[in-house]
């Protein structure tokens, strides 16, 4: 098999004098190669190196050359950003709204997420890589990695694809509680921020991963969606909702539902519904990760809830106004256009 990739080592002396401390995964920076195919055509584009665990290693090339379906549903987006509830709004438009499959089938089931065996050990030895490749069609597949290291035949077969992202503060401060509640991270958030800042945590670089999905959005297999656009509260100042989010998405699938199914799939896909359902709430992988690191008492945390607040504005909760302007300040600095620096504020 063809090396799609080159391995850079990280060479930032915090990140190489703190990752054991934080109880952080070892991180390698990977850079593709052979991106030609991919159509983002400005003068001088090159993919970023994409952070991930050197566990990657082992799947990179493979995944390069997985096969793709021209009936796939692939959903992106970086972590945090609402990808679990675009899963089950997706899942859902494209299954016919049917409930009953969806609450017998764990999301993660229905829809997995396919690099997971390239980025963490998982308990169990569950292959998600393979269970992707080996379902019916249609596939239902979920990836956080960037456009560069999207398997080659995307490009070509060009199956439907789906990018949802969400503001910076509130993406820091969900993986930061993610990373807690997950991985046992035991940097402290303003540590975690810093990294974040230095393209120093998984899948960043973020802005230019949420960039270079809009750089193909106008290829007529890409749908864009925001999280905040979802939630209502519009930082684009669009007062968009999430009937109209379903709307959109049902046109991009070719689904047509009556305006009762649709407040129906929205009351499922409330916040409070999905924190109560357990086939997606992932409740069962948390409390099983919290035991394995003798912190099942942090259960009854709220933060320690993979569907955790839910909010737009929830970052407030937790960052300083300090560093909730350094993060703004460090968005203007890396992103000078102004038509993509709105996606991140
Ligand atoms: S992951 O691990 O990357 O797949 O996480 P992801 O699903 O992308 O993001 C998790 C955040 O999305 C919130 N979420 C929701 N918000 C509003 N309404 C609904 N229905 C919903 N479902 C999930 C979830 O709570 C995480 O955000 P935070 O800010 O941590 O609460």
């Amino acid at each position: 098999m063809i090396m799609s990739v080159n391995y850079l080592e990280i060479t930032d002396p915090t990140y190489r004098t703190s990752w054991k401390k934080r109880n952080q995964p070892g991180f390698v920076l990977v850079e593709p190669k052979q991106y030609w195919r991919i159509p983002i055509r400005e003068p001088g584009w090159k993919p970023l190196p994409c952070c991930l665990t050197t566990r990657f290693k082992n799947m990179a090339d493979e995944f390069r050359a997985m096969k793709v379906h021209k009936d796939d549903v692939w959903l992106a987006s970086y972590p945090k950003s609402g990808t679990t509830w675009s899963q089950e709004m997706i899942w859902l438009i494209c299954n016919n709204l049917d409930y009953e499959e969806a609450r017998k089938k764990l999301l993660f089931m229905r829809f997995p997420f396919v690099e997971i065996n390239g980025i963490a050990d998982l308990p169990g030895g569950m292959d998600f890589f393979k269970l992707a490749q080996q379902m019916p069609s249609p596939r239902f597949i979920k990836t956080h990695l960037p456009v560069g290291l999207l398997p080659d035949q995307i490009w070509t077969v060009k199956p439907k694809l789906v990018y949802v992202y969400r503001t910076t503060k509130s993406v820091i401060v969900s993986y930061y509680h993610h990373s807690v509640t997950l991985s046992n991270y035991k940097g402290t958030l303003e540590e975690f921020t810093r990294s974040f800042m230095r393209d120093l945590q998984m899948y960043s670089p973020y802005h230019e991963h949420v960039i270079e999905y809009h750089k193909i959005s106008q290829l007529d297999n890409v749908l864009l969606l925001n999280y905040e656009d979802m939630k209502k509260v519009s930082v684009k100042h669009s007062f968009q909702d999430l009937v109209s989010v379903v709307k959109r998405t049902c046109v991009f699938f070719n689904k047509s539902y009556t305006d009762e199914q649709i407040a129906e799939l929205c009351n499922h896909l409330s916040f409070e519904s999905m924190q109560n359902n357990p086939s997606v709430n992932a409740q069962e992988m948390v409390d099983m990760l919290l035991a394995q690191s003798d912190r099942l008492d942090e259960r009854e945390n709220e933060d320690r809830r993979f569907i955790r607040k839910g909010k737009v504005d929830g970052w407030k909760a937790d960052l300083t106004q300090e560093l909730a302007d350094e993060i703004d300040d460090w968005t203007r600095s890396k992103v000078k256009s102004e038509k993509y620096q709105k996606l991140f504020l």
